[in-house]
């Protein structure tokens, strides 16, 4: 939390001679009216606080979520007092910043309320000079119940609107606005917070300052960038000024322009255009460096600098393809010009207590993300804007993000209360992030348009109240928002929602959108069935699994290790996961033992099952450009469509989305008894004179044949490079038996991706009874763990009871003879304490 704070100071606009102070420390907070106070943790939340304070038990576990509902039915007073002196009340101005409120709230200095939020997701600056004093100063808050204060809307409404993932009979999410995913989601515990979710802080400054630096890049192309600066200046008093911007490409200058401007009182806005020649583009991870200039904007009177502001900008082009073609239309992301492939996730808020995303967070997440060789994030509209850090970490990795807007999965209202609240959001946050190179693209929203079309609400509610809805989101979201993004961003493409024109449920429509294709999971088709319904990009599709043992065993007591105990079911949030889950394990594997059995099968279907789908998407490009799987994270320990659970511990899917997302990966596809290998590259340069050993291994015997052939990689694409006939290596009836690995090497013969093809899936092998042998060299912070088995053993698994413990590879297959290595790494290893380790294979659970 220091951490973040700190680095927020950091990031303010640096201010000639002003000082600015964080007001972060020093609040206390109560229930209104009832006098008990308790130290506040700024930034934070009410039920955060009362957690750390004991007043609300742990809400992760057991079925404690029930117990901490009633915090969001009440009122809560935030109060603090800070001491100014005389020569800081000696400074022209005073500005207090409110990052975020979370969410409707009053606030008072000294006596006189100096601001009403009403929405969490807009900053707040306030000139507060006249109403300092010397010496002791106080703020007031007062957080409203987000669900109180709205319920009148709802009262008047006469109707509720359908909300599913607001888990709380009456829906009040809605009118708020304010993260949906504090309400409840298929996936999420509900804590409605309240509080100062972002810093505050007071600067007193002379003069003017800069409260805006947009660098907008024109056009960039290899020869040349063309940028409008465009600086937003708040000045104190009329003025004559010098206004300056200049570009550094390290230490050296590569661009600057100043121009002599006449500063009126109040806002002012000023454009400086400039071009850079031979820029050096910014380039998503995998294509080349991530290159940061760095751009400062000064304003100077009378010869003297009065304020400054610096930004990271990464010069690059980006744009969504969507042009007509012999299918349909593309959908695809252009960066420099190139065509992009996307790899990668959904993310959700990685915390349900939003404020306790530190730094170390965003930088683990971005770890993950990296090691899985991911190129593109989607901001998923159920959260929030992203931090800062989120977008920083994006352009120095070079992962490409999509932004929605934070609306999902159902209508809203459109009054013009509501619309010019959204605008304030919009408007804020365009300009909070339009400076990151990474930032590639805007969506208007998460399936709310999918909602209206497929859902069945125009039967469920009067013509009137859906039509009312068809034309508020026209308004919302094909107006409003798209004008605002032209308006305040004038360089990324829009798209009114995610998707905008094609249902999972009607394949037909998949020729020329992004689809969220549920078919696999809600429509019940088998992993397999994916890859005949390719889309043209892939923005969700996903399948749930239950976090590994020790996650649930932080939450649950043994007797409630069963599907439905009722500690697991509020830990199960999709109503029909469980059954959907089992359904799938019946149609590929033999009924588990037990229930750490079940989890552990679960994990493994996930990861092999997923990563035949994605693979299929890969294999399928150029028609299919992009695999954004539901969904990278969780935000509390839960059973969910992740790859990582909430305590940092790798699902099976998560290995197996580094594999198959590899820079260069070997696919595989088996059809009419052949199997066509592919490379699927990333690279910008063909990569020749490449090998690939193909070999069939008996699961008993061992290997018992190998070929060898030379093959290229074509750049950046999807191509068959070999095709085996499999009739001549392998029998009918030695398919239960026989498993096909094969893999890339270069020159040297280093490996380079390892395809395993299994003929069927588990319940239809013959797996043989085996037992991995394991031997473990111990060291402070890593133990090596070293597995052979003289039978092959599928899917093993090795755990151990360390939460978030790093693991080179696991949910492996483990070949006949063959010796596999894995290093364990974490902090909390101790050579000394031997940690038992265990060791799980499929063959063992039925
Ligand atoms: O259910 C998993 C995820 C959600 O968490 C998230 O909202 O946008 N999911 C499923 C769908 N979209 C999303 C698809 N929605 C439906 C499926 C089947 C019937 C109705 C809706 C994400």
């Amino acid at each position: 939390m220091k951490k973040l704070s700190l680095l927020v100071l950091m990031l303010l606009p640096f201010l000639g001679f002003a000082q600015t102070l964080s007001l972060n420390d020093g609040w206390t907070f109560s229930q209104a009216d009832k006098e008990t106070w308790y130290k506040a943790e700024v930034p934070g939340s009410v039920q955060r606080d009362l957690i750390r304070h004991k007043v609300l038990p742990d809400p992760f576990y057991g079925t404690n979520e029930k117990l901490i509902q009633w915090v969001e039915d009440e009122n809560w007073d935030f109060k603090k007092s800070f001491t100014v002196t005389a020569e800081q009340l000696a400074h022209d101005n005073a500005v207090i910043f409110f990052e975020g409120l979370d969410t409707q709230a009053d606030v008072f200095l000294n006596g006189s309320r100096i601001l009403r939020s009403e929405n969490m997701f807009v900053g707040h600056k306030v000139s507060v000079k006249n109403l300092l004093k010397e010496g002791e100063n106080s703020l007031y808050i007062r957080f409203y119940s987000p669900v109180q204060s709205l319920m009148p809307a709802r009262l008047t409404a006469g109707y509720d609107y359908p909300a599913g993932n607001d888990h709380r009979d009456e829906k009040l999410s809605i009118y708020n606005r304010k993260a949906p995913y504090h309400f409840g989601w298929d996936w999420g515990i509900r804590i409605v917070q309240m509080g100062i979710w972002k810093p505050v802080s007071l600067t007193f400054y002379d003069n003017a300052r800069i409260d805006d630096f947009y660098v907008k890049q024109t056009k960039v192309t290899k020869e040349k960038a063309e940028i409008e600066n465009i600086i937003e200046i708040y000045s104190n008093k009329e003025t004559s000024a010098m206004l300056s911007v200049s570009a550094f490409d390290g230490k050296t200058e590569v661009q600057s322009q100043s121009k002599n401007v006449e500063l009126k009182k109040g806002k002012n806005t000023f454009s400086v255009p400039f071009t850079i020649n031979n820029p050096k583009r910014w380039m998503p991870t995998g294509w080349g460096e991530q290159i940061l200039y760095d751009f400062t904007a000064k304003i100077t009177t009378d010869n003297q600098e009065i304020a400054q502001k610096s930004e990271k900008i990464g010069l690059r082009s980006v744009r969504l393809v969507q042009e007509a073609d012999e299918h349909g239309k593309s959908f695809y992301f252009e960066v420099n010009g190139i065509p992009l492939f996307a790899k990668g996730a959904n993310y959700i808020p990685g915390e349900i207590f939003t404020t306790q995303q530190t730094s170390d967070y965003y930088e683990k997440l971005f770890d993950n993300m990296e090691a899985a060789n991911m190129n593109f994030v989607r901001v998923w509209g159920g959260g929030i804007y992203e931090n800062e850090e989120f977008y920083r970490q994006a352009d120095e990795r070079g992962i490409v993000v999509w932004q929605d807007f934070i609306f999902g999965c159902v209508p809203y209202p459109s009054d013009n209360d509501f619309l010019q609240n959204v605008k304030n959001e919009v408007v804020y946050n365009i300009k909070r992030l339009r400076n990151h190179a990474s930032l590639a693209f805007w969506c208007g929203n998460n399936e709310v348009e999918e909602g209206l079309q497929h859902w069945g609400w125009d039967k469920q509610y009067s013509a009137e109240i859906y039509n009312n809805w068809l034309k508020g989101y026209d308004k919302t979201f094909r107006e409003l928002i798209p004008d605002l993004v032209n308006e305040f961003d004038g360089t990324r493409s829009y798209i009114h929602g995610s998707p905008y024109d094609s249902n999972w449920g009607n394949p037909e429509t998949f020729a020329s959108s992004d689809v969220h294709d549920w078919g696999l999971w809600y429509g019940h088709l088998p992993f397999e069935g994916m890859a005949d319904r390719l889309p043209r990009f892939a923005s969700e599709f996903g399948f749930q699994s239950f976090p590994e043992m020790k996650v649930i065993r932080s939450f649950a007591p043994e007797d409630q290790w069963s599907l439905e105990s009722d500690v697991m079911k509020v830990h199960q949030k999709a109503s029909t996961g469980n059954s959907l889950i089992k359904k799938y394990m019946d149609m590929y594997y033999h009924e588990p033992k037990n229930f750490a059995d079940f989890v552990y099968i679960g994990l493994v279907m996930q990861g092999n099952g997923m990563e035949e789908s994605v693979e299929a998407m890969r294999r399928g490009r150029d028609y299919c450009m992009g695999a954004l799987y539901w969904q990278i994270n969780d935000d509390w320990p839960v059973v969910s469509w992740s790859s990582i659970d909430y305590y940092g511990n790798w699902k099976a899917q998560h290995y197996r989305m580094r594999d198959v997302f590899a820079p260069l990966a070997l696919g595989v596809k088996f059809q009419d008894n052949q199997l066509n290998y592919y490379t699927m590259s990333d690279y910008l340069n063909d990569m020749n004179n490449l090998q690939l050993t193909v070999q069939v291994v008996d699961f008993n015997k061992g290997v018992v044949k190998q070929l060898k052939e030379k093959v290229n990689a074509k750049a950046n694409a999807s191509n068959i490079v070999k095709t085996f006939n499999v009739a001549e290596v392998v029998s009918e009836s030695d398919k239960a038996n026989t498993m096909i690995r094969a893999w890339l090497s270069d020159s040297k013969g280093n490996k380079i991706s390892t395809k395993d093809y299994f003929f069927y899936w588990p319940n239809k092998l013959n797996l043989p009874q085996t037992d991995v042998k394991t031997s473990v060299k111990y060291a402070d912070g890593k133990y090596t763990v070293t597995l052979t088995s003289a039978r092959l053993a599928k899917d093993v698994f090795v755990e151990i009871p360390i939460m978030g413990a790093q693991f080179t590879d696991n949910f492996i297959d483990l070949l006949p003879g063959e010796k596999k290595v894995i290093e364990i790494t974490s902090p909390e290893l101790k050579a000394a304490a031997r940690t038992p380790i265990t060791v799980k294979h499929i063959r063992e659970t039925y």
